[in-house]
């Protein structure tokens, strides 16, 4: 099938880079978000996301004239949905007193609602936004289908789940595997050559509910063993042991991956794509509700880190060192960062915190410090929190003569113990007691 005009529908993380992907591949590309604010950013040559090269590929775009933005849809060969699929922050289910989280689709809703009237016999729609499982065939399908055309037989329907790591979105748009799902065996072969455009890696056909499966089973189970490594971190403590030693030690096993124990698990992925399996089958995931459960008590062991190492936390002054969801990217969403400051202050301890990626971050009852050196001038400990590149390479030396802190806190194994030590701190790290 041969595309020449497309609208992409989600102007995000992942809806943006594939837009400008598309077009400076040759396809004529209509990018659309309903906040109109983003449209005017973009229209001046702007982006309102951070991520590594998207300006240089997105000015590209614009300039090649094959982008352009809109509020609105128009007709197309083919429309791409990648709009968020978060939870409902307060609606919950409930299944034998387990409380579970709610996904919110009234975006994928609204933005499928919006393509009908341009819809088209022989176009090709895609799903990309992660759902939960059966999404194409009982949610999306049903909506297209009130164009008066079918689904399968008028016009071609997929799931296709992206699955690039922040950071990196550009490259891994293009080299990683593409997971192509179609309501018929057609429709996957019709997603096939759409993102034939840019991918250079393998395109795998199935049907739409495997790949929406697909997705969920992959962030599910980084989920489940990042869990197993923040409870390995406590039963570390509880023996003495240093549990990243452990972990590198056990890595050298040719079968054995242990993840990173840290803060927490962040993010709109990796913390939310599993109760989309526990709201759909709540009797068939008390592992998968575990982790996280296990991951999102994650913060409360760092506060009592914390406490271990200073004593009360009653007007101590801590000085907390990022508050991105990971490492060296600008976003705050979901962040167990920020949930650890949240409780630290609730604890009555004074946070100043720095994220040089978004030191002006607007965080209700969070003080941004504008500086590193205005965080830790008169703080009493330094708490790691992300491991940032520039964090890593700090230097506790240079460090110590600009702050009244004599107490290093790392939770993310992103700073030398001894190094620290020598300089004259104390210090004290997630997973160990040493
Ligand atoms: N984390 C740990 N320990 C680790 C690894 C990660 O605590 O060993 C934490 C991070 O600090 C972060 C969270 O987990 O808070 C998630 O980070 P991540 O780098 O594991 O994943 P995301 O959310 O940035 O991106 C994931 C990726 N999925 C997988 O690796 C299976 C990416 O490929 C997906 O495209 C993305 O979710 C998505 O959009 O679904």
């Amino acid at each position: 099938m041969n595309f020449r005009k497309i609208c992409v529908l989600g102007l995000g993380y992942i809806g943006l880079p594939t837009a400008a992907t598309f077009a400076t591949h040759g396809l004529n590309v209509v990018g659309v978000d309903i906040n109109p604010r983003i449209i005017e950013t973009l229209r001046n040559g702007k982006i309102h996301i951070h991520e590594a090269g998207l300006g240089t590929v997105l000015e590209a775009a614009l300039e090649s004239g094959r982008l352009t933005v809109s509020t609105e849809p128009e007709e197309a060969d083919a429309f791409l949905i990648a709009v968020p699929t978060p939870f409902y922050p307060d609606q919950h289910g409930e299944y034998n007193g387990r409380q579970y989280k709610l996904a919110d689709m009234r975006a994928v809703t609204s933005a499928t609602e919006a393509i009908v009237p341009h819809l088209r016999k022989g176009n090709l729609v895609v799903l990309e936004s992660t759902s939960p499982p059966r999404t194409t065939i009982d949610l999306v399908a049903p909506i297209l289908e009130r164009s008066g055309l079918k689904a399968g037989a008028d016009f071609f329907l997929c799931y296709s789940p992206e699955r690039v790591l922040p950071g990196q979105i550009l490259r891994e748009l293009i080299e990683n595997a593409r997971v192509v799902g179609g309501v018929t065996p057609q429709s996957a072969a019709a997603g096939r050559d759409l993102y034939a455009t840019f991918v250079k890696a393998e395109i795998i056909e199935t049907d739409a509910t495997t790949a929406e499966m697909v997705k969920l089973m992959e962030n599910t189970t980084r989920d489940v063993n990042i869990a197993i490594a923040n409870e390995f971190s406590r039963l570390a403590e509880k023996f003495g042991v240093d549990v990243w030693e452990a972990i590198s030690l056990a890595n050298r096993h040719p079968r054995i991956n242990i993840l990173s124990p840290g803060p927490g698990v962040g993010g709109h992925c990796i913390s939310v794509d599993p109760w989309f399996f526990v709201e759909a089958a709540p009797g068939l995931t008390p592992l998968i509700y575990q982790a996280r459960q296990v991951n999102d008590a994650q913060p409360h062991f760092v506060v009592e880190k914390v406490r271990q190492a200073v004593g009360s936390l009653k007007g101590k002054k801590i000085a907390t060192l990022g508050l991105a969801y990971k490492p060296d990217v600008d976003d705050l969403r979901e962040s167990p960062a920020t949930e650890v400051v949240h409780l630290l202050q609730g604890e009555g301890a004074q946070v100043r915190a720095w994220e040089p990626f978004k030191p002006d971050a607007d965080l209700q009852g969070i003080y941004m410090a504008c500086t590193l050196e205005e965080a830790i001038l008169e703080a009493d400990a330094l708490l790691l929190l992300v491991k940032h590149t520039e964090f890593r390479a700090l230097n506790p030396e240079e460090l110590i003569a600009k702050t009244k802190a004599r107490i290093a806190i790392d939770t993310v194994n992103g700073w030398d113990a001894d190094k620290w030590r020598k300089a004259g701190f104390q210090f004290a790290r997630l997973g160990a007691t040493t």
